[in-house]
């Protein structure tokens, strides 16, 4: 199970049932608006988590925001207490959901922040870079399999059939052939359309074809989805198999994610799911960016590169800050999944 938390996606938010008054609601619903704007106008999360540090510590220094949230606090508090004591709906809803399937958060940064697990900074301190190694065999992975640290295994999936097979007709044909294939990404699996304006699979797999293929003059679009329809998975399992290189005993999702597109990527954001990532690049370049919690931040830094197609990522999604973009004018695809 995954919540994405950092900014949310307008086709699939998760909000706290209205059970009750309308002021509630009115509250909860402006701050999210309020967050959302702050981001879109292009405030830094960074900028974003000094205001919440300045909540929990207030100093000379965060009297003089930028952001002038200050002005928020009493705001924030009263949310605080608001999105906590609503929080077992998510939980709840996510237990009536698919096991594995990735939720999103309302974009409150401040609930996030303030009631996340702290991360172990073990995992990121001293790091520099991602770990690159060739491709390896199972046993010459079990020492780094636990590790919790990013790693890139080269080449991978390079004799994937997915490599060659996977693009957005290949997509498009499957959903379209099974009947209920894209109820169940509506219903019962994910959809994030990130800075996308799609509302839907379907949508994305009815855009024009000059947008498909991201000529110029047409929006960009990034987009993904996770697919639970069992005769998705099973036909799309054919172009694939787990990891070779993942222990013989480790717990598998049941559900697969596709995300794919062009230049803009997934914002940043954290993932609260059960498991470690696994992602297969099978078309295009995809720089990540990764940035520690602030717990980690005096003992961690930023780290970023690049995956090839053929190269299979392991990462900690939970404990990254993380956004990714691809370059140039590629199409990117590639599909993922977690194991531990
Ligand atoms: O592949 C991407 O662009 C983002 C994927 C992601 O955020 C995730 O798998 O947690
Ligand atoms: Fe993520």
């Amino acid at each position: 199970m995954k919540f994405l938390v950092g900014e949310m996606t307008m086709a699939n938010p998760v909000r706290p049932p209205e059970t009750s008054p309308e002021t509630k609601s009115d509250l909860c619903d402006r701050f999210v608006a309020l967050n959302e704007s702050l981001l879109r106008k292009g405030v830094r999360l960074d900028e974003l988590r000094s205001v919440a540090k300045c909540l929990d510590e207030p100093s000379e220094t965060c009297g003089h925001s930028t952001l002038g949230l200050w002005a928020i606090t009493p705001l924030v508090a009263v949310i605080f207490v608001i999105v906590v004591s609503d929080s077992s709906y998510y939980f709840d809803g996510m237990m009536k959901s698919a096991l594995s399937v990735k939720c999103v958060l309302p974009n409150n940064y401040v609930f996030w922040e303030a009631t996340r697990p702290v991360m172990d900074c073990r995992i990121c301190s001293n790091l520099t870079g991602i770990k690159v190694v060739d491709n390896l065999t199972r046993s010459d992975f079990k020492p780094f399999a636990y590790s919790y640290q990013p790693i890139l295994v080269k080449g991978a999936a390079a004799d994937w059939p997915a490599m060659e097979a996977f693009d957005y007709d290949f997509f498009k044909k499957l959903y379209e052939a099974i009947p209920e294939a894209y109820r169940s990404v509506d219903e019962d699996c994910q959809f994030l359309n990130f800075k996308s304006n799609f509302t839907s699979l379907q949508e994305v797999f009815s855009m024009p074809a000059d947008r498909v293929r991201n000529s110029v003059d047409t929006h960009p679009w990034y987009i993904g989805w996770s697919n639970c329809h069992p005769e998705v998975l099973k036909e799309m399992r054919k172009y694939y198999k787990k990891p070779h290189f993942l222990p013989e005993d480790a717990e598998h999702s049941h559900i697969e994610f596709v995300f794919m597109g062009y230049q803009q990527g997934a914002f940043m954001h954290l993932d609260y799911i059960s498991r470690l990532m696994w992602q297969a690049q099978l078309k295009g370049h995809k720089v990540w960016r990764l940035t520690p919690t602030p717990e980690c931040e005096s003992v961690c830094s930023s780290i970023s590169f690049t995956v090839s197609p053929g190269d299979i990522l392991l990462l900690d999604t939970r404990q990254w800050y993380h956004d990714t973009y691809i370059l140039d004018r590629e199409f990117s695809i590639t599909v993922s999944s977690e194991y531990g």
